[in-house]
């Protein structure tokens, strides 16, 4: 299955980091990266994000109609605004709450306003560093209410939670996808509600990333999906399947067995690389798995898999994607 995809502008900008805190790259304006991205062929879509005023929004609408592109997901600021060190949907000042929500209810306006798009919440600084530093069911309770409160808004915008277990608090609430499906389950009534599935996210919480998305697929939750690939321990957004080869592979035939198509959102941090070329090569590998992925006879091995004869199909796997193996 060949499907839409989306980037970030990462690959676009001049991306900083805790050392190189001006910047990798001499920053490029707004428009100029909008632009770049409209006028790649080999995306479909752009994440609309901050910061946003009326008069952007407006210019970008029209440039996206003008280049036929479309938006899958906006992002509040849920992560730069140091208003927001400790916590947005579980900040212990109630008026942080109350401006997180409705922040929140303002990007899925402009959400209804970019023709289906759905907003996206990477809940940052929801979490804690320290022994001691936490109120857990106190907190966990704001962030449901919170939650519940967003969605019930309105339930033609989709509300799309990313789970990440770290950075940069050492410990975030929403930091897996069992929590998230546990959230789900809590809020049962909110149909609007579900998950992101981001690769790097789930490998460094030690999941299998085709597990934590068949998983949330088998409950109706997988909304969007983030690609990417790190090391395991931190969230190093390299280039799509350059560590992790097999479990990208799988990960690719997982969304073909629960029929996932959707985005594919192209999320890596390519800082002091060639930007756009990571991003060109991140795209071709997604090509590639997609591919290899067509060409494996996946009912069959999903049979062995019920049989559970693994070794049959590994050699499979192995047969077809590697012709002189
Ligand atoms: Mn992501």
């Amino acid at each position: 299955m060949r499907r839409r995809i989306e980037s970030s502008s990462a690959p676009f900008t001049g991306l900083i980091d805790r050392f190189v805190t001006t910047g990798y790259k001499p920053s490029v304006p707004q428009k100029e990266v909008a632009l770049t991205m409209m006028n790649m062929e080999e995306i479909d879509g752009l994440g609309f994000g901050v910061p946003f005023d009326a008069d952007y929004l407006d210019w970008f609408k029209k440039e996206m109609k003008a280049h036929g592109k479309q938006v899958s997901t906006v992002c509040p600021d849920t992560y730069m605004d140091p208003k927001i060190q400790d916590g947005m949907l579980m900040a212990r000042d109630p008026g942080i709450r109350r401006e997180s929500i409705e922040l929140c209810k303002k990007t899925m306006d402009v959400c209804a306003e970019l023709n289906g798009a759905d907003i996206l919440l990477w809940q940052a600084h929801d979490g804690y560093s320290y022994p001691f530093e936490d109120d857990y069911a106190q907190r966990w309770d704001m962030l449901l209410e919170s939650l519940d409160e967003i969605c019930a808004y309105r339930d033609d915008v989709k509300v799309t939670i990313e789970y990440k277990c770290k950075e940069p608090k050492t410990r975030q609430y929403i930091s897996d996808v069992g929590k998230s499906l546990f959230i789900c389950e809590q809020l049962r009534e909110r149909k609007n509600l579900g998950i992101v599935v981001d690769i790097g996210h789930s490998l460094i919480v030690d999941e299998n990333p085709a597990e934590a998305l068949a998983l949330a697929a088998h409950y109706g939750k997988l909304f969007h999906v983030h690609l990417n690939d790190n090391y395991r321990s931190v969230d190093d957004d390299l280039m799509v399947g350059a560590v992790h080869f097999w479990e990208t592979l799988e990960f690719f035939y997982e969304m073909d067995m629960v029929g996932y198509d959707g985005w594919l959102n192209l999320d890596i941090w390519p800082s002091y690389i060639d930007g756009p070329g990571a991003l060109r090569e991140s795209i071709k590998r997604v090509r590639m798995f997609e591919n290899l992925v067509e060409n494996l006879p996946r009912e069959e091995i999903r049979s062995l898999q019920r049989k559970g004869d693994l070794v049959k199909a590994m050699e499979i796997v192995r047969k077809t994607c590697i012709k002189e193996y």
